[in-house]
């Protein structure tokens, strides 16, 4: 892990033009990983952008915005990153290049290296260069460990970012990990507010509480283990006017239920299909998850799954109780 991060400071010290890429349907930790790397390289005067094919959910994006300022111009599409030409590509929190937004190889010149830096147990290390710490509970960790490694230490923007990383990736400051304090602390020096960020992270549409209030209102539970699980359908995205990304908050949300030890949410995606979030507190939810064809963390994991929503619960209740 040492000897790669030191083989990232030397690929990225060598790279002139760099483009920073993450996972599908994006979310805290990947986003504000890629801007704070961003930030970092911008002050070792490298050409940088981050390309993605799906702009940021609503509910992160006024907040990166106002921390990021101008710099949301570097956030560009496939499309417009053809004419950049990398000599280093930087993958963040996808353990296979199939879990990228776009085709990776579409960007890959001869000599494009590519540095994949993420923190799932499942990683391929499909990179030329790989750092891959599945201890750590967010990758925004590795890139300020990156970052200092090069004499670059966090500003308050950074901290601010930092903060949101490990908020999004620990349900909301939910799931406690050893490191967590430290890192808090390091923020806090960098003259980030976790108060003020809180307020602003917690803050929702009134679309979401139309959409929480049905998603809530069927929430089940095994009589003997302590599963709970719920589902939305597309016609309840269209009634509440709402979008996929309105759901995030809604996991999380399950995670307050006393009663419930291991639960899921089944998103209806198109007819017959589901993309399900799993989350535990006792059981290894990536195996799970890996059963069908998905992947993720120990407690926090999603696949999808098709089927009627009965024959598709069935499916994912029995692996539960096992
Ligand atoms: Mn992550």
């Amino acid at each position: 892990m040492e000897l790669n991060l030191s083989r990232g400071v030397d690929i990225i010290k060598k790279s002139k033009n760099i483009i920073i890429a993450f996972h599908k349907r994006p979310d805290g930790d990947c986003l504000a990983s890629a801007w704070i790397l961003l930030m970092g390289l911008k002050s070792l005067n490298k050409k940088c952008v981050i390309v993605s094919s799906e702009e940021q959910p609503q509910y992160l994006d006024s907040i990166i915005n106002n921390i990021i300022g101008k710099k949301k111009e570097l956030f560009i599409s496939l499309k417009r990153s053809k004419s950049f030409k990398p000599d280093l590509i930087i993958v963040l929190d996808a353990s296979n290049p199939e879990r990228l937004n776009f085709n990776l190889k579409t960007l890959l010149l001869k000599k494009t290296i590519i540095l994949n830096i993420d923190h799932h147990e499942d990683n391929t290390n499909f990179g030329n260069i790989n750092i891959v710490d599945p201890s750590l509970p967010a990758v925004s960790i590795i890139i300020v460990n990156l970052l200092k490694k090069m004499g670059i230490n966090l500003n308050k923007k950074m901290a601010e970012l930092f903060f949101i990383s490990i908020y999004s990736d620990t349900a909301g400051l939910t799931i406690s990990h050893p490191v967590i304090p430290r890192m808090l602390l390091k923020i806090i020096n960098a003259k980030a507010d976790p108060v003020k960020l809180i307020g602003l992270l917690r803050l929702k549409k009134l679309r979401v509480f139309h959409l929480e209030g049905r998603v809530f209102s069927r929430i089940k539970k095994t009589k003997k283990s302590n599963i709970v699980w719920t589902w939305a359908t597309q016609k309840d995205l269209k009634e509440c006017h709402a979008n996929y990304s309105d759901f995030e908050s809604i996991t999380e949300e399950l995670s307050r239920i006393v009663e419930a030890k291991t639960f899921f949410f089944m998103k209806e995606t198109a007819n017959k299909r589901w993309r399900v979030s799993i989350r535990s507190y006792n059981k290894n939810v990536r195996k799970i998850a890996a059963e069908f064809g998905g992947g993720g963390h120990r407690h926090a994991a999603g696949f999808d799954i098709s089927g009627t929503l009965n024959q598709a619960k069935q499916k994912i209740l029995q692996l539960c109780v096992k």
